[in-house]
């Protein structure tokens, strides 16, 4: 499989995917042992969430060694039997690559602040008068450390200090831990908040774009990437500045978050909530498809661990509407990535306030903030382990690592697995279709003008038959648009003259 033209990638997060040694948290083996399910519902490529080892302040992106398993995971003897069976089944694996910042525990950090003349003295950011400026994860960006008689600065929590990507030299060791897993058989990456390398700490910018362009450009050169696909967690890029980055071959995706933010008061953070309208979805949607309607690709997801589900935040919970969104995503341009549980419509569930885990989460509370923002967009509830449905404890023979309370009779994956007009179906259909129809991969897009409750629009190659993507993204009765021919794939098992509540299907266009 060449990694580039991957048509699926199924995000797992190992903490909460499958528990094979009764902990009550998500291993390597339990991912293993659920590879035969993966390979029947069609992915090409795991995206792995951090295993290496971590003391765990954000859940494994405070990295303390960058070429280890946590053995909270498991070894890295589970780590290449991994690669090697999901190879096996055609499935490429994908790394996270936390390359903004690290633990406070790793090494480097640690020689970094003991002697700032070493070898290390230069790889994170310090300085004597630290200026005002906030953190992603609440309070200041700096910290002082005792022992060096500095303060160093901290995009994230003060145990995640940022590295100086203006050292040469943390280009070559990240360049070196890229060496390293592409030598262990990977077949890509994911750069975690990599648009954040480029910042400017005295100017307090977080992005100056040419400088996260020579870095990126120089960190990519020192590694054979040609076959591999990298995909980059930039919220900060715009269209443009993409576009730059894949003519480079530094960057193949990114995922850039403006629908995740659309149910957020514009410029006010993630925990102002806005209600949801059905037709930002289409003009952003739209927006972004059209800077990469011929050239370039974009990333297709509707959720992952940092984003809870968008069928509570959006659609109550609407089975209907979840599936609507997937054949809605699936006909756009670009690679999708399917978040594990989505496949299943898994929601928000509930969570006992006692039982919030997330680093961020517990900064806002104790800050003040509502749990009613919690609900929707506190991260735990992305991470509630995955629902097998085989029985109570189908994820782990133990307590698992976040519990939570949830009333989804029929979604998962053993009950969905047994009917074929079910959600997890239709991803499987929408997956095999992808692996096989040109124009979804490769055609243009081209939007077809129609009333804001409906998002209707067209995948090009000149000289085939076009395909016509319709989504009703209402739950209103509406009328049938022209042009719908032959379906491919619908959420409907029967046509009628009506489009229905949340109905969605690819047909052909004539
Ligand atoms: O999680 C977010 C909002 O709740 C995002 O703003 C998130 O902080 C941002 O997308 C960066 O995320 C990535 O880096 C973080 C880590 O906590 C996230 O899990 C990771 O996906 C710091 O490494």
């Amino acid at each position: 499989m060449d990694a580039k033209q991957v048509s699926t990638v199924y995000q797992v997060y190992p903490k909460s995917f499958q528990d094979s040694d009764g902990d009550g948290v998500g291993d390597l083996q339990g991912v293993i042992s659920r590879l035969d399910y993966l390979s029947w519902l069609g992915v090409e490529m795991i995206w792995l969430n951090p295993v290496y080892v971590s003391p765990g302040y954000d859940n494994g992106y405070d990295v303390a060694d960058y070429t280890r398993i946590d053995s909270l995971f498991g070894s890295m003897d589970d780590m290449d039997e991994l690669i090697h069976e999901a190879r096996g089944r055609g499935i490429g694996i994908m790394m996270d690559i936390v390359a903004n910042h690290t633990s406070h525990q790793h090494e480097w950090f640690l020689q970094s602040e003991r002697d700032p003349e070493g070898a290390f003295g230069n790889f994170y950011i310090w300085c004597d008068t630290p200026n005002e400026w906030s953190s992603f994860f609440g309070g200041g960006t700096w910290t002082y450390s005792p022992i060096r008689g500095q303060y160093y600065f901290h995009a994230f929590a003060p145990e995640q200090p940022d590295l100086n990507w203006g050292n040469e030299q943390v280009r070559k060791e990240m360049a070196a831990v890229l060496a390293f897993w592409v030598e262990r058989g990977v077949t890509g990456f994911r750069f975690d908040v990599i648009d954040l390398i480029g910042k400017d700490v005295n100017r307090k910018q977080w992005l100056d774009f040419p400088l996260m362009r020579r870095y990126l450009k120089d960190l990519v050169a020192q590694v054979d990437t040609s076959s591999l696909l990298l995909v980059g967690e930039a919220g900060g890029l715009t269209p443009n500045e993409i576009l730059t980055l894949q003519r480079d071959g530094s960057l193949d995706v990114v995922f850039n978050f403006e629908v995740c933010a659309l149910d957020e008061q514009a410029g006010q953070g993630k925990w102002k909530l806005a209600p949801f309208e059905p037709s930002r979805l289409k003009t952003t949607l739209d927006t972004w498809q059209r800077a990469f309607a011929v050239e370039g690709r974009n990333s297709l997801f509707w959720n992952n661990h940092d984003q809870p589900r968008v069928i509570s935040r959006w659609y109550d919970d609407d089975e209907r509407a979840a599936k609507m969104l997937a054949v809605l995503l699936y006909g756009l341009k670009g690679i999708p990535f399917l978040y594990q549980g989505e496949e299943v419509g898994m929601t928000n569930g509930m969570i006992a306030t006692e039982e919030y885990q997330d680093i961020e989460t517990l900064n806002y509370l104790r800050a003040g903030g509502t749990l009613d923002a919690v609900r929707m967009k506190g991260r735990d509830h992305a991470r509630i382990p995955m629902a097998w449905g085989e029985g109570t404890d189908s994820f782990s023979t133990g307590t698992p690592w976040l519990r939570s309370a949830h009333d989804e009779a029929g979604r998962d994956v053993a009950t969905m697995r047994s009917d074929e007009t079910s959600l997890l179906h239709l991803y499987r259909e929408l997956i095999a279709l992808r692996r096989t129809n040109r124009l979804l991969r490769d055609g243009a897009y081209e939007l077809v003008p129609t009333e804001e409750r409906l998002y209707v629009y067209r995948r090009i190659i000149d000289g085939e038959p076009p395909l016509l993507v319709v989504a009703n993204l209402s739950q209103d009765t509406l009328p049938m648009p022209s042009g719908c021919g032959e379906r491919l794939v619908s959420t409907e098992q029967v046509e009628a003259p009506m489009l229905r509540p949340y109905e969605a299907f690819i047909c052909y266009n004539f």
